[in-house]
């Protein structure tokens, strides 16, 4: 790494992370390790280029190779999801909500989302968020029993608060999401329907989730977490609305694009078309399920009971212990976790969830016997922390070494 010599102060921090990183088992449900090549794709002099605009509609000149890169990415992920229209630009998943919004609402306008102590993601409604500051939210949520969506609610709520928009997407729904319904329920109250798969981009990528697609007038998904691409957002939507999109991102919302980062895009989308990206996607479901199954056989209560995509969330409420302190105990170990609300949880929110999930590991190469090895690790930590810490650690230690992450770095 050059920077070695010119800023070292930089450098050891950067490959302090990379140790981190090869030296944590990472649960974190949103999270992911990108392949060399999206790294390549994306530490390079595409970060010298103002394109402000779009393909052969730029503010700058000397865009040509800028209009080639992001016209494969629109083409690829267009191609990937069998969308009308795709819009890579958006910085982030947030932003991509933000642009659906600023394209088809006035502020004050209802829209239904889901409660965020539900999984609801904080650009849903949340009142410390511009979402929730500059419209009307009206919130669905799980059955109390099943703890999972309850879709009669949801038409009743719809019917009743007419909202313009409807999202169905969350950021900690371990189930399948019904999106035909979702489209059904948003046809019947004349809503729009926008899906946020930022959590579940890659397994509807390998067709391992249904895909919202068809039903949706609008698809915001983030690109870096099941989809294993760059940090960064897309925007899905019928060719009717490419128009408005495109100028709610730029001008709307955005300045300048971050080329090296669609070209990033364009890197992972590629790699999610392939059959590996789909073995891939196989193998994370399966690891989740048999990590839920592996903390069900511990004592663990999992919300719905388990899980039908890459993540599921641990109800702490029969252990002795905080979501707070089992993330720390967890982290001292060296294994990362997340904390996150529970459904019902009114008098403690965010203090008694854990969101755990599969992708990285299952980039890092672990299968269905490393899972359970994991759960008991995780058991032998927040039952019995000080007694159980340094042999939790060691075995730790040991699942990594036989999973090498970014070997070729220094
Ligand atoms: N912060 C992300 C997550 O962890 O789910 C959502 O944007």
């Amino acid at each position: 790494m050059s920077i070695l010599k010119s800023d070292i102060k930089l450098a050891e921090i950067i490959r302090n992370e990379l140790f981190r990183q090869r030296n944590s088992i990472n649960l974190i449900a949103s999270e992911n390790y990108v392949s060399p090549s999206v790294i390549e794709a994306q530490i390079n002099l595409l970060t010298n280029k103002y394109a402000c605009g779009y393909p052969d509609h730029r503010y700058y000149a000397g865009c040509r190779y800028m209009d080639e890169i992001e016209n494969l990415a629109i083409e690829r992920a267009e191609t990937l999801f069998s969308a009308e229209h795709a819009n890579l630009q958006p910085y982030s998943g947030a932003q991509a909500n933000f642009a659906v919004y600023f394209s088809s609402l006035e502020p004050g306008d209802t829209i239904l989302a889901m409660d965020r102590t539900h999984g609801g993601h904080l650009t849903h409604g949340d009142s410390h968020n511009f979402s929730g500051r500059y419209f009307d939210f009206n919130f669905y949520g799980l059955d109390k029993k099943t703890e999972r969506i309850d879709y009669q609610k949801v038409l009743e709520l719809a019917l009743k608060k007419k909202p313009k928009l409807i999202i169905a997407g969350s950021s900690s729904y371990s189930r399948l999401i019904d999106f035909k319904i979702f489209g059904e329920i948003a046809e019947k109250s004349g809503a729009c329907l926008m899906a946020d798969i930022a959590h579940i981009a890659g397994i509807v990528a390998a067709g391992l989730h249904p895909s919202p697609v068809s039903y949706s007038d609008f698809v915001t998904m983030s690109t870096h977490k099941t989809l294993r691409g760059p940090r960064g957002g897309i925007i899905l939507c019928k060719r009717k609305y490419a128009d408005t999109i495109d100028k709610a991102v730029f001008p709307g919302i955005q300045g300048g694009p971050l080329m090296q980062v669609i070209a990033a895009k364009a890197v992972c989308l590629k790699e999610a078309s392939l059959p590996e990206f789909k073995k891939y996607q196989k193998q994370v479901l399966t690891n989740a399920r048999m990590l839920a199954g592996a903390l069900k056989e511990r004592g663990f209560i999992l919300v719905s009971g388990g899980t039908d995509n890459h993540m599921m969330t641990i109800d702490l409420r029969n252990k002795n212990v905080t979501a707070c302190d089992a993330e720390k105990m967890l982290e001292h170990i060296g294994i990362n976790v997340s904390r996150c609300s529970l459904p019902f949880d009114i008098i403690q929110e965010g203090k008694n969830g854990i969101r755990i999930g599969t992708p990285s590991v299952t980039s890092r190469g672990m299968s269905e016997k490393d899972m359970s090895f994991i759960a008991g690790i995780i058991s032998m930590a927040v039952e019995n922390f000080s007694a159980n810490k340094k042999k939790a650690a060691l075995m730790v230690k040991e699942l990594l070494s036989r999973y090498p992450l970014y070997p070729e770095h220094i």
